[in-house]
């Protein structure tokens, strides 16, 4: 081929017989819009992908199992507001980070997907190509958009899709399939250049209706008993300043679902959250911004909820689709939380009504007893620890690094640090978000050192701890400032449970008894500590927190100190026929 000159807009003189190829177009169209880290885990046919990106100075986190690979680029997704990226192999490796993208796409965090995929003319027909899987169709139902790339020339277009489908509206999970005969195609560089896309505001302002705003203050101005209920939406939304400007100027107490804590501190004194039952039921206008009336909120209604009929929902959401979707929403107010919530505070006017002294005084009331309540438990210093007495190290560690990351997952181990673990700032907590699942922690808590460079403090039941526990090996070989707590009792749940049969066997939730999850890490190079009283923990978490090595303690929590699905056991059906003796 004879060389031609073309003439690029910057002035650069480019050689047109220069070649690309499929793996240098997605390098360079995942760069060109920002995306710095692939969170992955090599092989066929992608394994050139990770080196290549890592050769052009992208980071590139290789992980032992895709899942944690995928719920790290979730989470990141969640705290930058730009995709997280995954990269995986085909069929096994693309179904291992399935569960991350369906986990994702349910709790509106955007992220992206990307496998690669055996030769289409072989899986199409079913003739039993290497690793064949008809991958798009399988994500498609699981994501909120599903791409497949064929000609290099279209991977600029791909990308861009990609990118603007996690991000713009709503946003989940999306999945691109990149077959691998794609990566390997050759086209000129300067067309492979120009066929990149820079997507251009990737996520819309969505600016509401001047009349649902009007409405929705209409709504509130009438209420005796007004509510707050900030989501991991508006955490999301990184809307902070005004956030809080207008629950401060509204007087309106809030309550911060669980990965909104520290969106304004937990210890605000508008801050309901220690008297959640007494403002759910006794509330007479509640304006949800960025959370949904799912089974975390029972639905909006029921015994919880008080008489049908006694509330009104004002309901601030991008997704028009999310109103009503429970109960009756009395102002519905679409639109970007940013946009939303400057517009009510520009209406709101200089002679804004704050809720009276009565409604605020009996709150104060129910938070005093709780929070007395919850006092007592946590000065009992026990040996075995129980969750209160470890949980309360815990709270003062945060306390102390307001600006670290708390990751959490369990049963026992997650409802009670939700609830003494005090939020100071936003998105500092992240857990198991709407599907209750465990596994997002080491994933979690690799994304969260990566992408924000601040300590992260990941405390796990040991069961949940299991789910990810191989990516200690990740955060040791990337030196990662992580302290994982190990809070092992013994098992799921509890760690007495018994075997209902013939006892052969251990109980079905019950695990190693006295098991030393510390001695894992040291197998890397980590640091490894073993804690049974309080003291001893916080002198273990300190060291970690301030020399930022890699850390697991195994905190030995006494067996008997839980409950069976922590504060969600009503949730656990049970059989009216079963025989006594289960934990
Ligand atoms: O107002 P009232 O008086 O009612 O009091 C409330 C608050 O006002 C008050 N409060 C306070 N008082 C004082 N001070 C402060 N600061 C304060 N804050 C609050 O306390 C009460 C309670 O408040 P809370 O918690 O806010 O309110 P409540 O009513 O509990 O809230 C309801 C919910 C639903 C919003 C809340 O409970 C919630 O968010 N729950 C999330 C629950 C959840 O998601 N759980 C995880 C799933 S459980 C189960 O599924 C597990 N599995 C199965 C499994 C899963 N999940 N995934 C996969 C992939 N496979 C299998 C497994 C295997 S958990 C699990 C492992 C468990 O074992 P581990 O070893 O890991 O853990 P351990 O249990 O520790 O052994
Ligand atoms: P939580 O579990 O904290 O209650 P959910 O995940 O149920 O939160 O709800 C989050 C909601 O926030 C979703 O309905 C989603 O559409 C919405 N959301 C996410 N980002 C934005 C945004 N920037 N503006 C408006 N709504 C948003
Ligand atoms: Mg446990």
């Amino acid at each position: 081929m004879s060389a031609t000159l073309e003439q690029t807009p910057g002035g650069q003189t480019v050689d047109e017989t220069e070649l690309t190829d499929g793996f240098h177009l997605v390098i360079d169209a995942l760069k060109l819009n920002g995306v710095k880290t692939i969170y992955n885990v090599p092989g066929i046919p992608i394994t050139d992908l990770g080196r290549l990106a890592q050769a052009e100075g992208m980071r590139v986190i290789s992980f032992r199992h895709e899942q944690n690979a995928g719920n790290a680029a979730a989470i990141a997704g969640w705290l930058t507001k730009s995709p997280g990226v995954c990269l995986t192999v085909s069929a096994p490796g693309f179904l291992n980070g399935l569960v991350a993208l369906a986990n994702a796409t349910t709790n509106c965090f955007p992220m992206i997907l990307i496998s690669g995929s055996s030769e289409r003319e072989i899986v199409d027909l079913q003739q039993g190509d290497y690793e064949e899987m008809d991958q798009l169709a399988i994500a498609k139902p699981l994501c909120k958009a599903a791409f497949r790339v064929l000609h290099a020339a279209d991977i600029g277009i791909g990308v861009a899709r990609a990118i603007r489908a996690a991000v713009s509206g709503r946003p989940g999970g999306v999945y691109l399939d990149l077959p691998g005969k794609l990566l390997g195609q050759v086209m000129e560089a300067g067309a492979g250049r120009r066929s990149l896309v820079k997507v251009i505001d990737p996520a819309p302002a969505q600016i509401p209706a001047p009349s649902a705003v009007d409405r929705a203050l209409d709504v509130l101005r009438g209420a005796l008993r007004p509510l707050i209920i900030l989501g991991k939406g508006a955490a999301y939304a990184q809307a902070d300043n005004d956030i809080r400007a207008l629950v401060e100027k509204s007087g309106i107490p809030f309550i911060p679902m669980s990965m909104a804590k520290g969106l304004l501190p937990d210890l605000h004194p508008q801050c309901a959250a220690a008297a959640r039952s007494t403002v759910l039921l006794e509330s007479d206008v509640v304006m949800m911004i960025g959370a949904r009336l799912n089974w975390l909120l029972s639905h909006g209604k029921g015994r919880q909820w008080g008489p049908p009929g006694s509330k009104k929902f004002i309901h601030i959401d991008i997704e028009p689709r999310e109103m009503d979707s429970n109960v009756e929403i009395a102002a519905p107010l679409v639109g970007d939380i940013g946009s939303c919530v400057a517009a009510l505070l520009r209406g709101m006017g200089d002679d804004w009504k704050q809720p009276s002294a009565e409604w605020t005084g009996s709150i104060n009331a129910k938070k005093e007893s709780n929070i007395a309540r919850m006092a007592t438990r946590l000065g009992k210093n026990s040996v075995p620890m129980d969750y209160h007495s470890a949980l309360r190290v815990l709270r003062d560690v945060i306390k102390d690094r307001p600006d670290a990351i708390l990751v959490n997952e369990g049963a026992n181990t997650l409802d009670q640090a939700r609830g003494v673990i005090d939020m100071y700032q936003p998105r500092k907590r992240l857990d198991v978000g709407t599907w209750g699942v465990m596994g997002i922690g080491m994933g979690f808590a690799i994304a969260a050192a990566i992408e924000t460079g601040k300590p992260v403090l990941a405390i796990e039941g040991d069961s949940a701890f299991g789910f990810s526990g191989m990516e200690v090996e990740t955060i040791c070989r990337y030196n990662l400032p992580i302290c994982v707590v190990v809070f092992n009792n013994d098992g799921i749940y509890r760690g007495d449970g018994v075997n209902l049969g013939d006892g052969t066997d251990p109980a079905t939730t019950g695990f190693v008894k006295g098991a030393r999850y510390d001695k894992m890490i040291e197998g890397f190079g980590g640091v490894g500590v073993n804690v049974t009283t309080p003291d001893e923990l916080k002198l273990a978490v300190d060291a970690a927190m301030d020399s930022g090595k890699p850390t697991l303690i195994n905190a030995v929590i006494d067996p008997a100190a839980g409950t069976e699905s922590g504060n969600i056991g009503n949730l656990n059906p049970k059989s009216a026929l079963s025989k006594k003796g289960a934990a």
